[in-house]
């Protein structure tokens, strides 16, 4: 029993060396195999890791893009929809210029001012923007920036380790400000006619929207926009697709010619001035308007006095208007009237009450060019006191009847527009709307040549969107 015992115990050790063996090889085998399983595992866990976190600052990225080019103020420059190294250049919300564009070097996407970028994601391999119009057509090369209502990002992400590409796109739709309507559309910048340039020089804005735009408080050069407290009709709103001409305060670009005769009562002849009755009113001196003589009437009951004109054909429009203040409030109506040589009435310019303070009328004449024609007041003051008339004038001009006047609150836009080059700012009192830097070598350098924008929507200080406008050039009416 005990040597069976021991014969099988022989046998066992005899067994387990070769066993020991192949088990050596197995476990060697098996964990070959599992630690390549773990390390294939791990690998793809990290490639998955890798792609997730890249995919997740993708997005953040585009984020960001859009909420920024959402808020923007108004686009300079952008690539085309067939450019994979987009870029573009807008005025932020705080009226700065910014740029987001791929760095092909870096395959970086870049964000900032565009002289000093900073990285915001590597692994781009393609950037590309599209632009869509209001009617959400997507706008092709050379994209017009005025007509941009919106942007779509599409960017191309590379996983460094895999080489696997993913795609990511998004599109900022705004509202109809999203971009800036309002566009220097034309510059007076070297007037005509001799003495300084200033008074005569003006700056035309062109509304693009289909949207009136009110500029009250606005500003050009630093200068508040205002109604022009002459020509203007009190309105500070562009119509849609209209336009503005903004002069000094007192400019003398619509008298380029005046049609009255010593309508400022300066000048000691006034025998082209009929009264009736006769000599019912009187040149004086003092409290004028302008200069240092006015007209006055004591007289109470019914008085007249007019100035027989001959207009000319050959202008835009022709504005009549006249200064007058009452001592009398509200016991002296004057009603200014357009005959003809007749006396008949042909239109009526102002009735109603004499004013406390100096207070200007005007009234289009365009309608009366190459006529004789009488301009005519008559008054019927109750009470006792003195009415004044000051600055009559009919003048002639180029600026078209229906643009908006605009006046700024100054005697010159800015300092004056140089002749050589200066720089034409609008702004809503924060933001940048618009602004040209323009040299003469642009154009508008002759006397009285405009400096006139080519297409509205192109680009503002691209030298190749500006050229000479014509003698007097088109204020208040499209270019060309
Ligand atoms: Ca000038
Ligand atoms: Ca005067
Ligand atoms: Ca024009």
């Amino acid at each position: 029993m005990q040597k069976e015992l021991k014969k099988h115990v022989e046998c066992r050790r005899a067994f387990t060396l070769v066993e020991l063996i192949l088990v050596t090889a197995i476990v060697a085998i098996v964990a070959t195999a599992l630690v390549g399983m773990i390390y294939s595992n791990y690998k793809s866990w990290k490639l998955g890791s890798g792609r997730s976190t890249l995919l997740q600052d993708g997005r953040a990225v585009l984020e960001q893009m859009t909420r920024i080019i959402r808020q923007s103020k108004g686009f300079i420059s952008v690539t085309s929809p067939t450019d994979q190294a987009g870029q573009i250049t807008f005025t932020d919300v705080d009226g700065a210029t910014q740029q987001f564009r791929l760095n092909t070097l870096t395959s970086e996407i870049e964000f900032g001012p565009p002289a000093s970028l900073s990285a915001l994601i590597g692994s781009v391999s393609n950037l590309v923007f599209t632009c869509y119009d209001v009617n959400a057509n997507s706008l092709a090369d050379p994209v017009r920036v005025r007509k941009v209502r919106g942007v779509g990002i599409t960017a191309t992400l590379t996983d460094p380790v895999s080489s696997l590409q993913f795609t990511l796109s998004d599109r900022v739709f705004s509202p109809e400000d999203f971009q800036n309507a309002l566009v220097i559309n034309e510059i007076m910048y070297n007037p005509s006619g001799s003495g300084s340039d200033a008074p005569k020089e003006w700056v035309e804005l062109y509304n693009l929207s289909d949207s009136t735009i009110d500029v009250n408080g606005w500003k050009i050069n630093n200068d508040t926009l205002i109604a022009h407290p002459q020509f203007g009709n009190g309105s500070t709103t562009i119509p849609a697709n209209g336009y503005a001409v903004i002069t000094a305060d007192t400019t003398d670009v619509y008298t380029e010619t005046e049609l009255v005769n010593n309508g400022g009562f300066e000048n000691s002849d006034i025998s082209l001035w009929i009264m009736n009755p006769s000599s019912s009113w009187t040149r004086t001196s003092g409290g004028a308007h302008g200069g240092t003589r006015k007209l006055e009437s004591t007289v109470s009951g019914a008085t007249s006095v007019y100035q027989q004109i001959t207009v000319p054909s050959g202008y835009n429009s022709y504005l009549f208007l006249f200064w007058e203040k009452t001592t009398v409030v509200g016991q002296t109506p004057i009603t200014a009237t357009i005959r003809d040589t007749s006396g008949n009435i042909l239109a009526t310019g102002y009735s109603g009450q004499m004013n406390s303070t100096w207070t200007c009328h005007t009234m289009n004449v365009t309608a009366y060019a190459g006529q004789t024609v009488r301009i005519y007041f008559n008054t019927n003051k109750t009470g006792s006191g003195s009415l004044f008339l000051d600055d009559v004038s009919v003048v002639t001009s180029y600026v078209n009847i229906n643009a908006i006047r605009l006046g700024c609150s100054n005697s010159h836009i800015g300092s004056g527009l140089g002749n050589n080059g200066d720089t034409v700012t609008v702004t809503n009192g924060s933001s940048t709307i618009d602004s040209v830097t323009y040299v003469d070598s642009w154009g508008g350098d002759g006397d009285g040549n405009s400096l006139s924008r080519i297409d509205p929507q192109g680009l503002s200080n691209d030298q190749s969107n500006w050229t000479s406008g014509p003698q007097h050039g088109t204020p208040g009416w499209a270019n060309f």
